[in-house]
């Protein structure tokens, strides 16, 4: 098997492998590490993943809600309705992240709660809940990391087209600008968007999140119409704010690594789709050549107007890294039409593009694995980090996500034993402190997440907290993993 380092945006005739310059134990199983002073420790939440309350007090249906109750779509039939009752329980929530130590919560507000149709006058109700968890916050303590956008477009939106149209755009302007005024007093990090490269692919391309469409170039208008969303948000947000909040964005970066002879150039389409597609005009103001070369038989990004590349690429204090394994990939010559319908239809996954004889696909990866299926690999957030830090050498990151999905179970002493999410954790925070030790300036680590709670197509079938939720009862048990995060917070240091 080929393994082609991933270096993100490196010419793949560059890409080489590189020997990290590291200490410790091979297997990033460390204990005593100290973190620098300063450094974030948080945890991370989602509207609708978490809220319930899916029609109180005015909030509008989302896409999450529509697709979650169209057959077949999400496992089981579950819903977003109750998830883990956080919108009722909030106090409690709060009261549990301040028994954690944790220093920030990063939470995202469901924009069909501030505005149910996506537009026109705030909610005041929508307002006062957000109002409520930051002020709850800051009373305990915790710094409020808000993300505006973590999938739930109000429904009418996307009647209207979705992110595949530009008033989508035009409309995240105007929400943004609200809940700028209502909350920017007090927010200590803005984030525009949570992983766009989902929202559009998944949600646009492959059809397994909401909208649920299958349409390449729809998927391609969202990527673009995402970018404008998030620099249009930031300007709304700075002229709004009153406070001195940090601007961010999050990302959830693919570290490729590729098999065959076609390695090199399957790892630059996926890396220009899934990577640059947005660090492009985020960061450097631009879409990669390859990108669009690429795509031509697809889209030939006329939705891309004048000065649009101008209100995407402006300063952020803090790149947000979502982080979970890493993705190997393959070429394929002669790519068939039924190939083409099993499924590589526009994902960055699937790039079959209509007229392409060569398709990328996706292959497994060597193990161990997660309850998702997804390799365990803390070398690839050590070598993501490395990569963002020599390509954008003056932008402070911060991990917003990272975590693992396993089963676990409450114990007769009421414990909840999740050894081999401890044993992710470890690795990753040893990850991450390599690659600190290595001059990269990571800022913080937000692990995902606070609690088991609506996994999109998984329901609630896949549990990420680090403490347990009880869908029957609704009842919260700090897992392990959990008493494990909170000493680390307190010492500051990987605990052994
Ligand atoms: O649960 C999701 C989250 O909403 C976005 N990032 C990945 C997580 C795990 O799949």
């Amino acid at each position: 098997m080929t393994q082609v380092q991933h270096h993100l945006d490196t010419p793949a005739s560059q890409i080489s492998n590189r020997v990290a310059v590291t200490q410790g134990r091979p297997d990033y199983r460390d204990s005593g590490l100290v973190f620098p002073v300063g450094f974030t420790f948080g945890s991370a939440t989602a509207s609708y993943q978490v809220e319930g309350a899916a029609s109180e007090d005015g909030r509008g249906p989302s896409i999450w809600d529509t697709f979650s109750k169209t057959p077949g779509k999400v496992w089981n039939g579950d819903t977003g309705d109750v998830a883990c009752d956080h919108y009722h329980r909030l106090d409690e929530d709060l009261d549990l992240m301040a028994s954690l130590g944790l220093d920030a919560y990063r939470f995202s507000i469901a924009w069909p709660r501030i505005q149910a149709s996506g537009r026109g006058p705030a909610n005041q109700a929508g307002i006062d809940f957000y109002s409520r968890l930051v002020d709850g916050l800051l009373e305990r303590g915790i710094k409020p990391v808000a993300t505006l956008y973590h999938w739930d477009l109000p429904q009418p939106l996307e009647d209207l087209g979705g992110w595949a149209s530009r008033a989508t755009a035009d409309a995240f302007e105007d929400y943004a600008a609200i809940v700028g005024t209502a909350l920017g007093d007090r927010v200590h990090t803005w984030t525009t968007l949570n992983e766009p490269w989902c929202s559009a692919y998944l949600g646009y391309g492959q059809g397994g999140h909401a909208p649920g469409r299958h349409e390449p170039a729809a998927a391609l208008a969202a990527v673009h119409h995402l970018n404008l969303a998030h620099g249009r948000a930031l300007t709304a947000l700075r002229a709004t704010s009153t406070g001195t909040p940090e601007y961010s964005v999050t990302l959830n970066f693919h570290v490729l690594r590729g098999v065959g002879e076609g390695a090199p150039e399957a790892i630059r389409r996926i890396d220009g789709l899934a990577n640059r597609a947005f660090t492009g005009p985020m960061l450097r103001g631009e879409y990669p050549a390859d990108l669009l070369e690429d795509t031509a038989s697809v889209t030939d990004w006329s939705f891309v107007q004048d000065g649009d590349l101008a209100a995407i690429h402006q300063p952020i204090d803090v790149l947000g890294v979502n982080y979970y394994s890493t993705a190997t990939v393959r070429l394929w010559d002669g790519v068939s039409e039924k190939q083409m319908n099993d499924g590589h239809k526009g994902a960055a996954g699937g790039t079959a593009w209509p007229g392409s004889d060569q398709a990328v696909e996706f292959v497994e990866q060597p193990g161990p694995y997660t309850a998702m299926g997804w390799n365990i690999a803390p070398e690839g957030l050590e070598e993501l980090l490395l990569s963002l830090s020599e390509q954008f050498p003056d932008q402070p990151l911060m991990i917003t996500e990272n975590g693992a999905a396993f089963e676990d179970e409450v114990s007769e002493d009421g414990s909840v034993p999740d050894v081999e999410r401890l044993d992710y954790l470890r690795r990753h925070f040893t990850a991450a402190h390599r690659a600190l030790s290595q001059g990269v300036d990571l800022r913080g680590y937000f692990v995902w997440s606070l609690l088991d709670n609506f996994e999109w197509g998984y329901g609630y079938a896949k549990r990420f907290g680090i403490v347990r939720v009880d869908f029957e009862t609704l009842e919260r048990t700090v897992k392990d993993s959990g008493h494990w995060y909170a000493d680390l917070v307190r010492e500051r240091a990987i605990p052994a």
